[in-house]
This record gives C-alpha cells, structure tokens and sequence, in this order.
C-alpha cells in the first residue's frame, strides 16, 4: 500500500479548520486535523510546501516511522507548528491502517476501557446572575462538570467571558487583566457558586497562564474550600519548576498543558508529580503517536488525561481524542465545547454527544468524513486570538 496523494483544505464554517488529507493506492483515505487557532496557514504551508512532497510513495502503514522521521528529519524540532504538522500526519494514518483493519480506531489503541466519555462544558458570565443561568444551562444540556469563568469588577472585557468583540474585524481583540482584583474576585465567585448549585457538581477554573507561582499558591489555598475538580494553566508552566511551589503550597488539582507539544514539556511536572491532569490536545502534540506515550509516562504519577477540547480543535481533532479516550486507562475527563451545524455539515461524524458524554462510534477509522464541496463554501478568514494588557497598557500573557 502506497500514499499516492495529500492534500490540506483550509475551511472556515464559523472559524478556521485545517484538514489534511492522505490518500492510498487502494482507494483508502485518511484525515488528520492541523488547526492552530490564529496561526492556521503556517501549518497548511508547512504540510503543503515541506512535508506532503515527503509522503508520496510512502507505506501508510509506517506509522512510527513516518512520525520518526518528521520528527527528527526535519532537524528543528518542537514548535506548535511543526508538532500540528505531524499531528495531522499522525492522525490521518492512524485513520487509514484502522479503515484497513475495518475497526474503530479505538480498537487498535487497546479496546474500550469505559463505556464512554465523560465530559466538561464552559459557563461564563460578566455578573454572578449570568454566571448562573449559564451554569444552569450547561446542567441542562446534561454536562456532569462546568468550568466557571467570570468578569472581574472594573475589568471591560476579560478571558473566558462571552461578548469580547474584537474593534476591528480581522484583528485582535484587547482584553483587559489586573491581577490584584482578580485574587480578590474569584474566591467570592466559587462561594456564590457552591451556595447556589451545592457541593456535588464538579466544578474547574482556568486561570490561563496568568498568575506568578506565589500568585497561584495564594488562589490555590483560597479555592480549598469549594472543592475544585481543577485550576488550569494557573502559570506559564514553561518555567516548570515554578510548579513545585504552588504545589507545595495547595491540594487544589492543578491541570496544564494546552500550550505544550513535547513530552519535553512535561519531563518535571511529570516525573515530579506536580500536576493532576495533561491538557494536551491530540492536534498539537504530534498526533495519537507520542500522545498515547505521554498518558503512558503519566500513569504511574496519577496523573490522568484531559484532552484540550475547545471549539478551534476540528471534529477530526476530537474524534482522535475521543478514541484515545476511550483506549487508555488514567482518562480523566475531554472538555467538549461542541460545534456548529454549519461545522457539522463540513465534517460528517460518528462520534455522539449524550447526557454530557461522548462516544467515538463504531465507524472504521476515526469516524469522520470531510465533505469538501461544503468545504469550499466556507474559505478562509484571518482572525486572532485577543491580546492581552494590564491597565496600564502592558501587554501580559492570554
Ligand atoms: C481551553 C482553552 C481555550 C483556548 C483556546 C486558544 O481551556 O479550552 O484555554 O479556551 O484559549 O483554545 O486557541
Ligand atoms: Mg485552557
């Protein structure tokens, strides 16, 4: 079996999507997700201009080895980019070889170690009452776990929190942060939250890589008390040994790991055990490949998965992610943001949603088909992630 051809389709049904798509001498296709949410045509060019040239004629079935070789013959290594480059490349042969064995993917990565998926819905809100009814919606869309982001007194826009438009289409928002009023706030928002919905419903924050090691220490230690299932990216866990002191000083679980795509990212957070969740999204850690090996690594840490889940990851994206789900021993829960008709008339998928729980379905493969005459209704549209600035202009991390 040989690939004979590949091709990337840039989409925007709503937002920007980056498909890679291989095909076989036999007839059998595969689809690999490459979106990188604001920087989406560096990737479709890194596949089209360096590595699609590198497929041709190659054995589909290679699985490691074309990893391997992406991976170490490019000789730069690491990099959002390159690793959702691979990523797609991962995932498209993965889709291929379990096409072939006429199986669901998940099969081939071990069989089903649950029934299926649980997962967490996002609730945000500018005042306490907003915060509510958004709350109350996720519970009845049948969510069993809510993230809770909320605007901060004398902040016009902050992350998280619906209605932050962008001045000029096309470019990006600015968002606003003052650290001091937030480490007030958000303890005061948890007790509103626990007040109102009880103690059972498990509740997360995301803190988006904003706060200094003491800062997250301090935030961690008031959360105590409403029972965080976790606080995410409290810091920009690059320095990874800024972990050790907020570890030292709270038991609220802490989830990182959206921004990383190496297990290199991960080596003292892990082995250290400083962390309760990897964040990591399949489309840009380089593919089921090194991401399976990563929950691999986490395991006999504790550390569970909690794969990065958000509306800029394509259904190809998570219907990877719900297989790996499905298959590994320490999930720990997918975040799940869902999609938009229009996003689901492009991507035609297996997997289902129900009472707050995915399921890969039984389709061979990974369960999803591109329709690209629908495709190319919808081209491409630059847009950006926001911006961030401290009052005083100062731009500081998103
Ligand atoms: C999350 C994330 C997202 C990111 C987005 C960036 O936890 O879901 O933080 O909301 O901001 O994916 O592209
Ligand atoms: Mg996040």
């Amino acid at each position: 079996m040989k690939i004979v051809d590949a091709t990337v389709v840039v989409t925007s049904p709503g937002r920007n999507f980056v498909t890679l798509k291989i095909e076989t001498d036999d007839g059998v296709s595969g689809l690999g997700d490459a979106t990188l949410n604001g920087r989406e045509l560096a990737v479709a060019s890194y596949l089209r201009d360096h590595v699609v040239p590198l497929l041709i004629g190659t054995d589909p079935h290679r699985i490691e080895d074309t990893w391997q070789s992406l991976y170490r013959g490019a000789y730069w290594r690491r990099g959002p980019v390159t690793m959702a480059a691979i990523a797609a490349v991962d995932v498209a042969l993965w889709d291929i070889k379990a096409k072939v064995a006429s199986l669901p993917l998940y099969q081939l990565l071990g069989g089903a170690s649950r029934e299926r998926v649980r997962t967490y819905g996002h609730a945000s809100g500018g005042s306490l009452p907003e915060l509510f009814d958004a709350v109350r919606a996720r519970i009845e869309q049948g969510y069993p776990a809510i993230r809770v982001q909320t605007g901060v007194p004398g902040l016009r826009r902050v992350y998280g929190v619906s209605g932050s438009p962008a001045v000029d289409p096309g470019l990006p928002a600015v968002e606003d942060w003052d650290t001091a009023a937030y480490l007030r706030h958000l303890p005061r928002v948890f007790e509103a939250v626990r007040a109102e919905f009880g103690p059972d419903l498990p509740l997360l924050h995301d803190a988006h890589h904003r706060l200094t090691p003491q800062q997250a220490a301090r935030l961690g230690k008031e959360l105590e008390p409403y029972d965080l299932f976790w606080l995410e990216d409290c810091t920009p866990a690059e320095n990874q040994e800024g972990l050790r002191l907020v570890r030292r000083h709270t038991t609220t679980p802490l989830a990182i790991g959206e921004v990383f795509n190496t297990v290199f990212d991960y080596q003292t957070l892990v082995t250290e055990q400083l962390i309760d969740f990897v964040r990591s999204a399949v489309t840009h850690f380089g593919g089921v490949t090194p991401l399976k090996k990563l929950f691999d690594l986490a395991a006999p840490y504790q550390i569970r998965s909690a794969i990065h889940g958000p509306e800029d990851i394509s259904p190809v994206g998570m219907a990877a992610a719900i297989h790996l789900d499905m298959a590994i021993h320490n999930f720990g829960i997918q975040e799940y943001a869902g999609y938009t008709d229009r996003t689901d008339e492009v991507f035609r998928r297996a997997f289902t949603f129900v009472d707050g729980h995915l399921h890969p379905g039984d389709t061979p493969g990974i369960g999803v088909e591109l329709d690209e005459q629908a495709a190319a209704a919808h081209p491409y549209e630059r847009s950006y992630l926001p911006v961030n600035r401290l009052l005083d202009g100062t731009v500081h991390d998103w």
